[in-house]
C-alpha cells in the first residue's frame, strides 16, 4: 500500500469524465474545491495491491491564471504534488490539447498521457506516432477510449508505476527565444530568495510567469515584502524591452513559442491519411 494519487488534467471535452468514470466507477464522490464552486470529484481505485486516489480536476486548455479552473487545477497540483497528473488528451485534437501538456510539464507535474479518443483519431485517418510522441514529450503514453475502457488498465498500470518510482517535480526546459530567454534570466536573478515560496516549482518558473504578468503569482509575490518591488520593476523593463523587439507582449511570444514546439512535435509524430475511412456504422 503507497497511498498514490493520480490527478487528472485535461482540456474540456477530452473525456475526462468519461475516463474518471471508467476509472473510479461508483467508488466516487462529489464536492467542491474549497472557497470556490468549482466542483470537484474524487474517487479510488485498486491497481493491483495499491488502493489509489483519484482527483479529477477542473477541465482547462491553460494553466495561466485566466479562469477559475485554470486556477483551481494549478493550485491543487502545486498545494497538493499528486504523484502523477493524467494529462487527459484528445487525440483526435492532439495539437491544441498539448498546449495544456507542455505547460504541465514547465511545471515540472510527473505526467502520464492518456491520449483519449484514440478511435475518434484513427476514424478520421489520423496515424499517431505513440513511440515517437512518448520519446519527444519524455512521458510514457497509453492510448485509450474512456467510453468503452479501452486501455484503461494499461493506463492505469502506467501511471502506478510512474508513481512508485518517487517522481519528483522536475520542471521541464522549454527554449522561447533569445530574447526571452535574457527577460527570464534577468527577472531570476532580482527573484533571489524570493523564489523559495515556491519549491518545488523552480525559480525559472516563477520568473516565467512574472514575464507572463500571471496574476496569481503576482499577487503571491507581492505578499512578500522585500525585494519585491525590485522584481516588479525588473519585469517591467523586461516586459517593455520584448515590446519593443518583437512588437507583441512577452506572454503572447511565450504561447508563440509553445506553439512552435508543440507544432514541430506534432509534424514529426502524425500523418494524416489522405481519405478518411467511410463510416459504415
Ligand atoms: C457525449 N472515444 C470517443 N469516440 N468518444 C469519447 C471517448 C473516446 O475515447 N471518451 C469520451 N467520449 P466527457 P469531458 C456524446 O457525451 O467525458 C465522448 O468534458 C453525446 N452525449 O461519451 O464528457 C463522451 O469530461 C452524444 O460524448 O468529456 C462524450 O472531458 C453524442 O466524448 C464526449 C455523442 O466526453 C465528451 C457524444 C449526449
Amino acid at each position: 500500500e503507497h497511498g498514490l494519487t493520480f490527478a487528472l488534467a485535461g482540456n474540456p471535452n477530452s473525456g475526462k469524465t468519461s475516463l474518471f468514470n471508467a476509472i473510479t466507477g461508483a467508488r466516487q464522490h462529489v464536492g467542491n474545491f474549497p472557497g470556490v464552486t468549482v466542483e470537484s470529484k474524487e474517487g479510488t481505485v485498486k491497481v493491483e495491491q495499491d488502493t489509489v486516489r483519484v482527483v479529477d480536476l477542473p477541465g482547462s486548455y491553460s494553466l495561466t491564471a485566466y479562469t477559475l479552473e485554470e486556477v483551481v487545477a494549478r493550485n491543487y497540483l502545486i498545494d497538493h504534488r499528486p504523484d502523477v497528473v493524467i494529462d487527459v488528451v484528445d487525440a483526435s485534437n492532439l495539437e491544441r490539447n498539448l498546449y495544456l501538456t507542455i505547460q504541465l510539464l514547465e511545471l515540472g507535474a510527473p505526467v502520464v498521457i492518456a491520449l483519449n479518443m484514440f478511435d475518434a483519431a484513427e476514424k478520421n485517418g489520423m496515424r499517431i506516432n505513440v513511440e515517437e510522441l512518448s520519446r519527444l514529450l519524455g512521458v510514457p503514453i497509453v492510448p485509450t477510449v474512456a467510453r468503452t475502457g479501452q486501455g484503461v488498465e494499461d493506463l492505469l498500470r502506467a501511471a502506478r508505476d510512474r508513481g512508485l518510482d518517487k517522481s519528483q517535480w522536475i520542471a521541464r526546459r522549454f527554449e522561447y527565444g533569445s530574447d526571452v530567454e535574457k527577460a527570464i534570466k534577468g527577472i531570476q536573478e532580482s527573484l533571489g530568495g524570493l523564489a523559495r515560496s515556491w519549491l518545488p516549482l523552480t525559480p525559472r518558473w516563477v520568473a516565467m510567469k512574472c514575464l507572463e504578468d500571471d496574476e496569481e503569482v503576482i499577487k503571491k509575490l507581492k505578499t512578500l515584502g522585500d525585494g519585491v518591488q525590485k522584481v516588479l520593476q525588473v519585469t517591467a523593463k523586461a516586459q517593455d524591452k520584448i515590446r519593443k523587439l518583437m512588437d507583441d507582449e512577452a506572454e503572447n511570444v511565450i504561447a508563440d513559442f509553445r506553439y512552435g514546439h508543440i507544432n514541430g512535435i506534432f509534424r514529426s509524430t502524425v500523418r494524416q491519411r489522405k481519405r478518411p475511412r467511410l463510416d459504415m456504422s
